[in-house]
């Protein structure tokens, strides 16, 4: 398991700093947006240090699949069971803030902030 000690999802992971938790199992964490643009916005990330995905490699497919399979569950116990969207920001241009790989998964009536 990879760490960065400056990394601000690293540090969620670890209970350094605290969220709104949803959901938890060994490799995985999903927890609520700090600034949700929809009425149902959860991020689910490895507990693993991956930048984005650009540094996915064979060995992550697993992980992958699992982010991607959790989604619709959390997406249905959180109340948005009317579908749902799921983004990865990737990059500079793909407009990712927070460096540690994670899946955006929103829902809920719409309209949304940014829908
Ligand atoms: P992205 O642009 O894909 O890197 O999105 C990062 C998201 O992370 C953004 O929607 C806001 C959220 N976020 C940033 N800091 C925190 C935090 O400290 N706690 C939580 N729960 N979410 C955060």
């Amino acid at each position: 398991m990879s760490h960065d000690p400056n990394c601000l999802f690293c540090k969620i992971a670890s209970g350094q700093i605290p969220c709104q938790k949803v959901y938890e199992d060994e490799e995985l964490l999903a927890f609520k947006d700090i600034r949700p643009a929809a009425p149902v916005h959860l991020l689910i990330i490895p507990k693993t240090h991956i930048v984005n995905l650009t540094e996915v490699d064979a060995a992550h497919e697993a992980l992958l699949g699992r982010m991607l399979a959790l989604a619709p569950q959390l997406a249905r116990e959180n109340g948005a069971d009317n579908g749902f969207r799921v983004v990865i920001n990737t990059g500079p241009d793909g407009g990712q803030e927070v460096y540690h790989l994670h899946l955006h998964v929103m829902g809920g009536p719409r309209p949304w902030k940014h829908g």
